[in-house]
């Protein structure tokens, strides 16, 4: 069965990998599915057409045959479910991966998207700059607490996983930031993710449409 998902027609990173398609892009490079991919420009995103597939009028989708998801979490999850390479076999082992994925979504990243926000959204506010500090130390608690966990491993819990892809693409926020490099463990971890051959598809996939849509 075909599978499409939807992508920024024209990303604000310029294809770098940032929008999170990357992560469903990688995921189905991982396990070796072919996929198509229907561009959406911020309007369309906010059409019935698109908010019957997402009800926030956001990108990702993902459709397969007669299912349509959105949260990355989700299609994350359910290509690995579906499709060997993401998840371990031993049911104890796959619990532990899934707990990662939950891990990035919802203890790692949200203090990574209030940094976006700060600086992106609020920088003109008068208290920007305290936020900013403060959101850099909540960050910064979180990063400590998993370079402690990851130690010397190559990945969170043995073969690499859909839990460490989702983590990779969470921390990749950071790489402007100057906060990844604090953690040597770290940056090193999400370097791993990036020099994997599905993740290096899945980026100039990326990075083609941007490249196409600059030419064309
Ligand atoms: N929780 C949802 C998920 O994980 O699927 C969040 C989806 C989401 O935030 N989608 C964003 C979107 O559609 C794109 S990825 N935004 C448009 C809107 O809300 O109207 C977030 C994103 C956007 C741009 C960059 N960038 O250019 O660097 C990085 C990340």
């Amino acid at each position: 069965m075909t599978i499409t998902i939807t992508a920024f027609e024209s990303s604000p990173d310029r294809g770098k990998g940032l929008a999170r398609d990357m992560r469903v892009r990688w995921a189905l490079e991982e396990v070796g599915q072919p996929y198509d991919v229907r561009l959406v420009s911020f309007a369309e995103m906010k059409q019935p057409a698109h908010c019957a597939l997402h009800p926030f009028g956001q990108i990702p989708t993902y459709e397969e045959g007669g299912l349509a998801l959105f949260e990355t979490g989700a299609i994350i999850f359910h290509i690995a479910d579906r499709h060997a390479g993401l998840l371990p076999d031993e049911p104890n082992a796959r619990a532990r991966a899934i707990t990662w994925m939950f891990a990035a979504v919802n203890t790692v990243e949200p203090p990574i998207l209030d940094l976006v926000t700060v600086k992106l959204l609020e920088g003109d506010k008068p208290w920007a700059e305290q936020r900013l500090s403060l959101v850099q130390d909540r960050i910064r608690a979180r990063l400590a607490d998993l370079s402690a966990y990851l130690g010397d491993a190559e990945w969170l819990d043995g073969a690499f996983s859909a839990g460490d892809l989702m983590m990779v693409t969470v921390l990749l926020r950071l790489s402007a930031s100057g906060l990844l490099v604090e953690y040597p463990n770290l940056a090193a971890y999400v370097a791993r993710g990036e020099a994997r051959p599905a993740y290096q598809r899945a980026f100039a996939d990326q990075l083609a449409v941007f490249t196409a849509a600059s030419t064309g």
